[in-house]
């Protein structure tokens, strides 16, 4: 078995990259026409696509992961099936697909089998899903040695999904399962925090709130202002979401009244719980949009129970759709438009862990929260993490 590294990246607004190569004002999209060949041929060019050699007859593991800013990809190389084997770090039970969705923050291997005609080369191309695209899709070259890399592939680049093509999504996202021999969830939570996802305003800017309170991050950083005793979990609670949202909110409709308030957003977990989250998604500030937005987690893994369309209620119908046998493990989810996703954890790792989409200006705009667990178990912080905001003023002398 080889390994090959796969890196998505976006440029905002510019291009798609793969391993650092894209389109961006290059010439290689017309090159799928004959007569148009320069930037593909002359593979020292800067906007050559990226080659991925292979050898016939062989399997692959690629390992592929999302660093873009905005954009959810789709990933599919012409002819070839692709057998996903891993998800952020934990292996699932293996499944083959045409094509693959990759949101900002998830990982993957996937095998890949050269079993297709070895006097081609084939292209490799990743599309935008979720939003309008706004760039050509980024192409590489599955390179079937000893053909010349610079051999153009036969076959046009194979076409990702339409971008919103969500029950396309849906589809990948809900055959993801843990292989046999992950870890089980605990059967039960100790504790629930229902978490509704909305566009608001704030001042004239637009902003994300979760239960209605944008996340702004504090000057003084949260982990030594609470081994300091700054800040607490009474003093969090005054600009707390709360732990659940009405259920009369209609998630179809942009919000009746979109204002909301910033707060830190700080949830004081105990040592060892087990909670639950549910992610809901609703209706931004325009009408009929509601965007895709991959939570990631910082310090743990959780399980992924289940998905669903529309509000949740947690009546027996939605706790029906929990899979407690085969949870993937992971620490990024998506929640699809209008739906929801729940996750379980345990908070058996002291620290101070951020949630967040990892979109990142959705981060910026107030889309997280933060879940603190057993700071008291800390042991040392560091000077530098202390060094600002309101500790600096506590750190001569203090000893964390
Ligand atoms: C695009 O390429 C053309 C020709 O090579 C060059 O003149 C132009 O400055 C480039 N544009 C950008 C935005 O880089
Ligand atoms: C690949 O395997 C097939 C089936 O085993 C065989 O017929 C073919 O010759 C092999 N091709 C190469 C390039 O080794
Ligand atoms: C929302 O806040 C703005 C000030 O930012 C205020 O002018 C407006 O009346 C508020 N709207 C509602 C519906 O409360
Ligand atoms: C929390 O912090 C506030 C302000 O520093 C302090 O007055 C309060 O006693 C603290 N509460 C607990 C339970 O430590
Ligand atoms: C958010 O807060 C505003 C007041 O600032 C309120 O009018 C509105 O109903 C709240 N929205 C939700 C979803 O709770
Ligand atoms: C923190 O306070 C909230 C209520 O505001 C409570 O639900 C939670 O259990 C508390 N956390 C801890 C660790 O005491
Ligand atoms: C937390 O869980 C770990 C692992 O199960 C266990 O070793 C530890 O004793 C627990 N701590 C508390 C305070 O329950
Ligand atoms: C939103 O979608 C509904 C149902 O498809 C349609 O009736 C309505 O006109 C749409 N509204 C806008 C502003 O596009
Ligand atoms: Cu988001």
């Amino acid at each position: 078995m080889h390994t090959t590294w796969v890196a998505l990246q976006v440029t905002l607004l510019q291009s798609l990259l793969i391993n650092g190569r894209g389109q961006f004002n290059c010439s290689m999209a017309a090159a799928h026409t004959p007569g148009a060949t320069q930037c593909a041929a002359a593979m020292n060019r800067q906007c050559a696509p990226v080659v991925l050699p292979v050898q016939p007859n062989k399997t692959y593991r690629l390992r592929v992961a999302s660093t873009t800013s905005l954009a959810s990809l789709n990933l599919v190389i012409g002819n070839h099936k692709l057998t996903v084997v891993e998800a952020d770090g934990n292996y699932v039970d293996p499944f083959a697909v045409d094509d693959m969705d990759i949101y900002s923050g998830d990982s993957y291997s996937v095998l890949l089998t050269t079993d297709q005609n070895p006097s081609s080369n084939y292209w490799v191309t990743v599309g935008v899903r979720g939003r309008l695209p706004k760039t050509s899709p980024a192409l590489a070259v599955l390179n079937y040695r000893p053909n010349a890399a610079s051999k153009l592939p036969s076959l046009s680049p194979p076409v990702t999904p339409a971008w919103n093509d969500f029950e396309h999504s849906k589809a990948f996202t809900y055959r993801i399962r843990a292989l046999a021999g992950t870890p089980s969830p605990p059967a039960t939570a100790d504790r629930r925090i229902e978490l509704l996802n909305t566009q608001n305003r704030m001042d004239g800017r637009i902003m994300w709130s979760i239960n209605n309170v944008s996340m702004v991050l504090p000057a003084t950083p949260y982990l030594g202002s609470m081994k300091l005793g700054l800040l607490n979990n009474s003093t969090l609670a005054a600009t707390r979401p709360a732990e659940t949202f009405s259920r009369g909110y209609d998630v179809r409709q942009p919000p009746a009244n979109p204002n909301t308030t910033a707060g830190a957003n700080v949830y004081v977990l105990a040592h060892n719980a087990t909670v639950d989250v549910v992610l809901q998604n609703a209706n931004a500030l325009a009408a009929n949009v509601s965007e895709v937005h991959p939570w990631h987690l910082h310090g743990h893994d959780f399980w992924v129970l289940g998905y669903g369309d529309g509000a949740y209620v947690g009546d027996d119908a939605d706790v029906a759709r929990l899979n407690l046998r085969d949870p993937p493990l992971r620490n990024t989810a998506v929640i699809f438009p209008y739906g929801w996703t729940a996750l379980r954890f345990v908070a058996d790792n002291p620290g101070v862990w951020a949630f967040h989409c990892h979109i990142e200006p959705h981060l910026h705009m107030g889309m997280g929260v933060v879940f603190a667990e057993a700071v008291e178990r800390v042991g040392k912080v560091p000077k530098e993490a202390v060094s600002c905001g309101a500790t600096a003023a506590l750190m001569n002398g203090a000893h964390l």
